[in-house]
């Protein structure tokens, strides 16, 4: 069987989690906690999650996992269009939005959060071990000041990250102006699903996975980011990309 190692909170695990149900193709999800997840992902020669691994191999980032499972994939369809050109549209974005929108997502969000005790630990110890949920009680302070460092969080990096967002927002939007269903061509492609995925923590879709509870509720700062990128044009595009696309393997 397929294993799925993830940060269940992660977006970029949510972009292969969603690509595996979508494909259908069966995986077990293993989620740890932050920092904890490398000693699984290091065991298995990468760094970062998502990381998949399958009888044919391992793919330690999320763009070779989409690869990979399109291609062994038995369905009738996929998130990559044979036609070169359409192909190479669909990678270019799937590019920009890992390198830029989901970096930008996690660093403004993180922003809010780095102080609040309760809402990280509920983020954090989601889908872990019971050993890894007491090792982040015990850990926390230290592993709070590895994710500010990582991630370069502050004032001045939230906002500017924000800037970063709403460009690449208003960029899917006037891509689809004309009244375009997706990004590329007249099919949900990988680069739709990359965009809905990433975006998803400014979204807060409802067909979203993992939802959290009371602690992980966005604080009213938050809260109006969300209601405004909501009401883009790209916005409301992932929103239906949820409610359309969005199914787990059991549900089809
Ligand atoms: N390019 C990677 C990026 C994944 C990524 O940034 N994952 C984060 C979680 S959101 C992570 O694992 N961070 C911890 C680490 O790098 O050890 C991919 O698309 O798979």
């Amino acid at each position: 069987m397929n294993r799925l190692i993830t940060i269940a909170i992660s977006h970029y695990c949510e972009k292969a989690r969603w690509a595996l149900d979508w494909l259908k193709v069966p995986y077990v999800e293993e989620s740890h906690a932050p920092v904890f997840h490398r000693l699984t992902t290091r065991r298995l020669g990468g760094k970062s999650v998502p990381v998949l691994v399958t009888e044919s191999g391992v793919f330690t980032d999320s763009r070779d996992i989409l690869h990979h499972i399109d291609a062994i994939a038995t369905t009738e369809r996929h998130l990559y269009p044979s036609d070169p050109q359409l192909r190479s549209q669909v990678e270019q974005l799937e590019e920009l939005f890992d390198r830029k929108l989901g970096v930008y997502v996690r660093q403004w969000g993180y922003y809010y959060r780095i102080g609040d005790l309760e809402a990280l630990q509920e983020m954090w110890s989601n889908g872990a071990t019971q050993l890894e949920q007491v090792g982040v009680k015990v850990a926390f302070p230290v592993m709070r000041q590895i994710v500010k460092r990582a991630y370069d969080v502050s004032a001045a990096s939230a906002a500017s990250s924000l800037t970063e967002v709403r460009q690449i927002f208003e960029l899917v939007s006037q891509r689809l102006s004309g009244d375009r269903s997706y990004l590329v061509g007249d099919k949900f492609t990988a680069a739709d699903l990359t965009f809905a995925a990433l975006a998803s923590p400014v979204l807060r879709p409802k067909q979203h996975p993992i939802q959290l509870t009371q602690a992980g509720k966005p604080n009213e700062e938050m809260a109006a980011v969300i209601k405004e990128l909501r009401k883009t044009k790209a916005g409301k595009f992932a929103l239906r990309l949820y409610q359309e696309q969005r199914h787990n393997n059991s549900d089809q």
